[in-house]
């Protein structure tokens, strides 16, 4: 079976819709990418901090880049890093971050990887992107498809078309 994954990306430092499509540009060597549109999102958790652009993507990977979890890690990494990630305060600004949301249908839980993303269900940031391009994906551990997910998530935070 071919492996998908859908993911959440972000940034609020430097050239923010730049750095998402180049961050998008580098994930589209790893497989075929379905891209939502930008969204120009408040910030949450750390409030005092530039607004963010988030997109969500899934990605059908062509090879063993995406044959599992761990894997897909290490080649975000690689892109955060080149692409001037540094890691100062926790949840603070960054010119990308690019976060795994769901691993087909897998559940992984170690010390340096949780999938399903934990935090998903309470972000409208992630969630009104993702349902753009996959309402009816599944949440393994909810069983309950992303449509169903932000037809339950309480207004919040502003989250807005680009
Ligand atoms: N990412 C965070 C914390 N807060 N807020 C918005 N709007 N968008 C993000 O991508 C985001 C955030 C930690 O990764
Ligand atoms: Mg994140
Ligand atoms: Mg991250």
């Amino acid at each position: 079976m071919a492996h998908s994954a859908c993911l959440s990306l972000g940034s609020n430092l430097g050239d923010r819709e730049a750095n998402l499509r180049s961050a998008l540009h580098s994930l589209s060597r790893l497989g075929k990418v379905m891209v939502s549109s930008f969204y120009e999102t408040e910030p949450v958790e750390i409030e005092n901090q530039p607004w963010f652009l988030n997109c969500a993507a899934c990605v059908e990977f062509y090879g063993e880049a995406g044959s599992t979890p761990e894997k897909l890690l290490v080649e975000i990494l690689e892109i955060e890093r080149r692409m001037g990630r540094r890691r100062m305060q926790n949840k603070g600004p960054r010119p990308i971050d690019i976060d795994i949301l769901l691993f087909g249908q897998e559940m992984v839980d170690t010390p340096v990887l949780t999938v399903p993303h934990p935090a998903m269900g309470q972000r409208g940031f992630v969630l009104v992107p993702l349902a753009e391009i996959a309402p009816d994906t599944m949440h393994p551990g909810l069983n309950k498809t992303v449509r169903e997910m932000l037809q339950e998530l309480p207004l919040g935070p502003v989250v807005r078309r680009f």
